[in-house]
C-alpha cells in the first residue's frame, strides 16, 4: 500500500523509506483489520436479525476492513514524513524540496492499488445487492430481484403521523401491530394516503420510501426472534419525529396464530375498509360514514362511499 516517493539521491545512501514505511504499516493494518472484522464486526449496525440485515452488516465490515488500510497508510506515512524528513535546524529549512517527476513505481502502484479497491467495491456492490434481493430497499413497483417461492405479503401504508400494515393474505386486516414469522420470506409493499414517508424497520434492514400513488416493494426475511424499530425515515410534517412503531418477529406457529386471531377479531372493522389495493386515495376512508350510518352510530359526519353521499343522520 505504502509506496513511498522516493527519497532523492543525496550523494550517501538512503535508507529505503518505502520499506520502512511498509513495516511500520503492515502490522498497523493487520491489527486494525483483526479488530475490525473479529471485535467490532458483530456490533456494527444494524445488526442480523433479519437476511438484510445480515447482509448490510456484513457490508460495513468488508468496506471498512478495506478502508482502515488506506487511512492508516495515510497517517503512518505522514508521521513518519514529519519525523524523517522534518527541517533540521541551520539546514535551509526555508528550501522547497526537489520535485518528484517520473517516478514510476509510485504512479504504476497508485493507478493499480486505487483501481482495485474501485472496481472490487463495483462488483462487491453489485452482489450485494442481487442477494438479498434488493438488499432491504425498496425496488418500486416492479421487483427486479425477487426471492424464490411466494412470500408473505404485508401493507405498509404510511400517513401522517403512523403506520399501519394490512395482511392480504389474512382477509387484508389492518393493524398498527407488525408482526413478522421468522425464517419466512416477506414482502413489504410499501404505500401513503399523503405526502411521501419512509419505512425504516431499523433492525430488519429495510427501508423503502412511503410514495402516495406508488407500490413499492422491499424484501427480507427475518432470522431471529425479538423486537424491532419502525422509524420515519422522510420528513413528513410536524408530528414526524413521533412518527415510530415497534414490530416484532415471532416463531412461525406463533405468528399464524396471531394473523387468524386477528383477521377474526376485526372481521367487522376490516370489511368497512377499502378494498385491499396496491395504492389508496385518501378519500376513500370515508367510507367510514357509510359503516357508522348503517350500524346507526352516531358521531360519524358526513361522507362519500364511492359515488353515494351518506349524512350523518338517519
Ligand atoms: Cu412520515
Amino acid at each position: 500500500m505504502a509506496a513511498a516517493p522516493q527519497a532523492p539521491a543525496a550523494g550517501r545512501a538512503e535508507p529505503s523509506h518505502g520499506l520502512r514505511i511498509a513495516l511500520i504499516w503492515l502490522p498497523l493494518a493487520l491489527a486494525a483489520d483483526l479488530v475490525i472484522w473479529f471485535v467490532w464486526g458483530p456490533h456494527l449496525p444494524p445488526g442480523d436479525m433479519s437476511n438484510t440485515a445480515a447482509s448490510q452488516q456484513f457490508d460495513i465490515k468488508v468496506m471498512s476492513v478495506m478502508a482502515a488500510p488506506v487511512v492508516l497508510a495515510v497517517l503512518v506515512y505522514s508521521g513518519y514524513a514529519m519525523i524523517t524528513w522534518r527541517p533540521r535546524a541551520g539546514a535551509g529549512e526555508d528550501e522547497d524540496g526537489p520535485p518528484i517527476e517520473g517516478n514510476s513505481r509510485v504512479q504504476f502502484s497508485w493507478i493499480a492499488i486505487t483501481s482495485v479497491l474501485v472496481l472490487s467495491l463495483f462488483v462487491f456492490g453489485w452482489v450485494e445487492l442481487v442477494s438479498p434481493p434488493g438488499a432491504g430497499a425498496g425496488e418500486g413497483p416492479s421487483a427486479l430481484w425477487k426471492p424464490g417461492g411466494t412470500p408473505l405479503q404485508v401493507q405498509v401504508i404510511g400517513q401522517q403521523w403512523l403506520f399501519t400494515y394490512r395482511y392480504p393474505q389474512y382477509g387484508g386486516f389492518e393493524t398498527t401491530d407488525l408482526v413478522l414469522p421468522a425464517g419466512q420470506s416477506v414482502q413489504f409493499n410499501v404505500t401513503s394516503l399523503d405526502v411521501i414517508h419512509s419505512f425504516w424497520a431499523y433492525q430488519l434492514g429495510v427501508k423503502a420510501d412511503a410514495n402516495p400513488q406508488v407500490n413499492n416493494i422491499a424484501y427480507t426475511t427475518p432470522e431471529h426472534t425479538g423486537g424491532f424499530t419502525v422509524r420515519c425515515a422522510e420528513l413528513c410534517g410536524l408530528w414526524h419525529g413521533a412518527m415510530y412503531d415497534y414490530g416484532r418477529v415471532v416463531p412461525v406457529a406463533a405468528f399464524q396464530s396471531w394473523a387468524h386471531a386477528t383477521e377474526t377479531s376485526m372481521a367487522k372493522i376490516t370489511r368497512t375498509l377499502p378494498r385491499y389495493a396496491l395504492v389508496y386515495y385518501p378519500n376513500e376512508i370515508a367510507g367510514l360514514a357509510k359503516f357508522y350510518y348503517e350500524a346507526g352510530l352516531p358521531g360519524a359526519g358526513g361522507g362519500f362511499y364511492g359515488n353515494q353521499y351518506y349524512p350523518n343522520e338517519p
